[in-house]
Formats: structure tokens, C-alpha cells, sequence
């Protein structure tokens, strides 16, 4: 709409333009006898043509400022229906917060993004730290996570799939393995998930699972990572709530197996040197016991 007024004024204005032009081309007068004499009367009508013409380009201007004013408000105006959700940068990790109207209906999860196909997605960008800069080429521009700053990117994914993202603005040694996935679900198959999510983590249910949610606190691990419903409740690192369904690992690094999983506990610096993640001195059997209970967590 915007584009077509803007269209429509500059096409009347170039029409008048190239007739007067042609007009003046055409029209031939003969030369005057003295050419240097004041027509007092030609002198008074053509100050009055500039003044109106003048007046009505401001006029022009003005009204288009407005038109295109009107415009960008409504490209950026608040959908109602639009899931809206917060990423914040980390180095050199991503974690996303589904916050719904009631607190109890919000969530935090980290390096994945589900969203619901054929529905806009507002996502609103900030950073931890150093600036990062959120990208999803088959879904939409970059756009940067600034610390201190609210920066806004709206998008629809029309089909359903997986889309790879990437942070694009170097951000320090990890800036490579700063990946994420947005998973574009069917909408009822969003709602499931969101659900699910919604709840607090699985207690473990055997001997070996109890063991390694203990360890989780004595060995420190809770300090830095949050598991809903527990003790845990780190802030550092990523929520670990439902670690078990998500896809990979240490910011899209490592598929999640129990094998990757157990790699990155017993040594994250041998897989992601200088990420935020300690070495932490384990045992053998308490790796084992921690890896068994976070596979539980769904
Ligand atoms: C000092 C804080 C800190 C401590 C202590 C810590 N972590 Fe982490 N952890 C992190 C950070 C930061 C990351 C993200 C690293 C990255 O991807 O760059 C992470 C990532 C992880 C991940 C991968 C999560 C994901 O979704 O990518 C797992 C699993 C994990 N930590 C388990 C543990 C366990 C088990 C312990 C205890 C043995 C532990 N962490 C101790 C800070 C910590
Ligand atoms: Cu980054």
C-alpha cells in the first residue's frame, strides 16, 4: 500500500514535470527585441508559479513522510498471534525462554528452538556478554544481540523441518561451535511439546538415576545449571530440565548420545577448549551414574 502511494504521487509528479518540459520545448517565441528588458508582468506570475509550486513540493513531502511512517508501523506492529519468545547469547551458547502470559506456563531451554509452522514468531534478541548475532539463512536475515539492548526479528516458517542456525557475529574462541537448530513443528505437535516442557524434570526412577541426580549437587554441577523441580539451580550454563529430547549438545556440537554426552562431561575443554564448562573430576562409576540420569530427563 505504502509502496503504491509512493508510486502513484512520484508517477503524477514526473507526468507534470515532462509536460511542462515538452511544453517549453515546443512552444518557440520569438526573440524578444530587447532581450534585457524587465516584463514586469512575466516576472510576477513566474514568482507565483515557484511559490505554488514550492509550497505544494513541502506539502508532498510532508504527506509522504507521514504515508511512510504509517507504513512501518504497521510492518512492525505487534501481532497478536505471534508466538513470541527470548533468545539471549551466551559464549558460546544459546538459551531460549518461552514466556507465556503466566510464569508458571514459561519455560527455559537452550540451543533449540521449536515453533509452531504457519504461525508468526517474534523473537526477541539480547545478549549475556559479547555482542552475537542470530541467523537462520533459510528463515530469516541476521540480526545482532547486543548487551543491554532489545533487538526484535519476526519470521514465519511455512513448513515444517529442521533449519539450521548459526551465530554470525564472531564472538570470541567458540565462535564456530555457536550453532542452533529451529525446529518448525505441525502446531498441535508444538502445543505437545510445550506442555511437556512445561513440566518439571523426571525423578529417576532406579537406584543408578537417584545416585547421579545426588552427584549432580556434589559435584557441583548444580551451581552452574538449572534442572526444574530439583535443587539445581544454576544459572550459568544451560537449563538441563529436559536435556534427554534435545537433538545435540554443547550449542549444535555433538549429536546427544550417552557416548557424546559422556565425552563432553569427563573433559568439555578437550571438546569446546575455553567454552565456560570446567573439567570437572569424576570417577568412572559417578560419570556413569551422572550420564544415567540426565538421559532420563525427557
Ligand atoms: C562453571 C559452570 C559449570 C559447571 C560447574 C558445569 N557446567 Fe555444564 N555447562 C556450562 C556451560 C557454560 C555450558 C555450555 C558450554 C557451551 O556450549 O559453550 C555447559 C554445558 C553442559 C552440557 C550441554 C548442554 C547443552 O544443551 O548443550 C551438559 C550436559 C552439561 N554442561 C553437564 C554438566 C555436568 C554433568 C556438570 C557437573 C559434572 C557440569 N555441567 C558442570 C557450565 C558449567
Ligand atoms: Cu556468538
Amino acid at each position: 500500500m505504502t509502496l503504491f502511494i509512493f508510486l502513484a504521487v512520484s508517477a503524477v509528479v514526473w507526468i507534470g514535470v515532462v509536460v511542462v518540459l515538452a511544453v517549453g520545448m515546443l512552444r518557440t517565441k520569438r526573440a524578444a527585441d530587447r532581450p534585457l528588458d524587465l516584463h514586469q508582468g512575466f516576472e510576477d506570475r513566474a514568482g507565483r508559479v515557484v511559490l505554488w509550486l514550492g509550497t505544494a513540493t513541502a506539502l508532498i513531502v510532508l504527506g509522504l513522510s507521514f504515508v511512510s511512517y504509517a507504513g512501518q508501523r504497521t510492518v512492525f506492529a505487534k501481532d497478536e498471534k505471534a508466538l513470541t519468545l527470548k533468545v539471549i547469547g551466551h559464549q558460546w551458547w544459546w538459551e531460549v525462554r518461552y514466556e507465556a502470559d503466566s510464569p508458571h506456563q514459561s519455560f527455559v531451554t537452550a540451543n533449540e528452538i521449536r515453533i509452531p509452522t504457519g504461525r508468526p514468531v517474534k523473537v526477541e534478541l539480547e545478549s549475556a556478554d559479547v555482542i552475537h548475532s542470530f541467523w537462520v539463512p533459510s528463515l530469516t536475515g541476521k540480526m545482532d544481540l547486543v548487551t543491554g539492548q532489545k533487538n526484535e526479528l519476526q519470521f514465519t516458517a511455512k513448513n515444517s523441518g529442521v533449519y539450521r542456525g548459526q551465530c554470525a557475529e564472531f564472538c570470541g574462541l567458540q565462535h564456530a561451535h555457536m550453532a542452533f537448530a529451529v525446529i518448525a513443528l505441525p502446531p498441535d505437535e508444538f502445543e505437545r511439546w510445550r506442555e511437556h516442557e512445561n513440566q518439571s524434570a523426571n525423578s529417576p526412577s532406579d537406584p543408578l538415576g537417584k545416585q547421579g541426580e545426588a552427584l549432580f549437587r556434589a559435584r557441583g554441577c548444580a551451581l552452574c545449571h538449572n534442572i526444574s523441580g530439583t535443587l539445581a539451580g544454576g544459572q550459568l550454563g544451560p537449563d538441563l530440565t529436559h536435556i534427554a529430547s534435545r537433538t545435540t549438545i554443547a550449542a549444535g556440537t555433538l549429536p546427544n548420545t550417552s557416548a557424546t554426552l559422556g565425552a563432553w562431561i569427563s573433559d568439555p575443554q578437550h571438546i569446546k577448549p575455553g567454552n565456560l564448562m570446567p573439567r570437572m573430576p569424576l570417577q568412572s562409576g559417578e560419570l556413569i551414574a551422572i550420564i544415567h540420569y540426565l538421559e532420563q530427563l525427557k
